[in-house]
């Protein structure tokens, strides 16, 4: 299975039951990859509400995946980090958190992008393809032709990210892209779990996607 296809990545705006609420649906609709986002709650914070998304996803096989910091993906025993630019450097979070575990990068410039082929990461996640009232600070939004060219600069997995929902979904899907990474068309859903359901069944429509290798 390709674990980047359908990555939920969580809203830190959602109280513990709401989040619980959201994962536990997404992995019922075929979410395959969550992460956990905290921007503004305290280390504490961040570990209890990892913890329990952990022990929600036991046995599912949907690894789980920990935003910015290294030391709450090692408390927690997580599947893997993702880093961003300003975090520690990737090449450190892999000495800490050994070769079994995934670590993701976010990439924001083409600057950045021309350099990850040496860093010993896992995927990359091209951020942003579209500006996203969910992540208000990002300064390049890739768009459609950006996500292209990316793709034919690296040869490592893409998750796009940022401003994805099913109305723009075959376009990105059209490109080829290994994996799709989405806060606000699940979290904040209605129904979080029908509404994974519809992206998954236009990204399992797509034959073309990448998988990796
Ligand atoms: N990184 C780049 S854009 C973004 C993150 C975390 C937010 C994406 O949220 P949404 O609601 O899927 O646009
Ligand atoms: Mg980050």
């Amino acid at each position: 299975m390709n674990p980047y296809q359908l990555y939920l990545v969580t809203d830190e705006n959602l109280t513990l039951e709401r989040l619980k609420y959201v994962v536990r649906e997404a992995v019922k609709g075929g979410v395959t990859m969550v992460q956990i986002r905290e921007k503004h709650h305290d280390v504490r914070a961040f570990i209890e509400r990892a913890s329990a998304i952990k022990t929600l996803l036991q046995g599912s096989g949907v690894p789980l995946i920990i935003n910015d910091r290294v030391d709450v993906a090692l408390a927690v025993d997580a599947d893997g980090v993702h880093l961003g630019q300003s975090d520690m450097p990737a090449r450190l979070a892999r000495q800490l958190i050994g070769p079994n575990k995934l670590l993701g990068l976010s990439i924001e410039s083409h600057q950045q992008l021309a350099s990850v082929h040496d860093l010993p990461i896992d995927y990359i996640g091209l951020s942003a393809i579209f500006a996203t009232p969910t992540k208000t600070d990002t300064r390049h939004h890739w768009g459609i032709d950006g996500l292209t060219s990316a793709l034919q600069t690296t040869s490592l997995p893409i998750v796009a990210i940022g401003g994805i929902n099913i109305n723009n979904l075959k376009d990105i899907v059209a490109t080829g892209v290994h994996g799709i990474a989405l806060v606000s068309a699940i979290c904040l859903a209605d129904d979080p779990r029908a509404a994974t359901e519809q992206i998954k069944a236009l990204l399992q429509y797509n034959h073309s996607q990448r998988v990796p290798a």
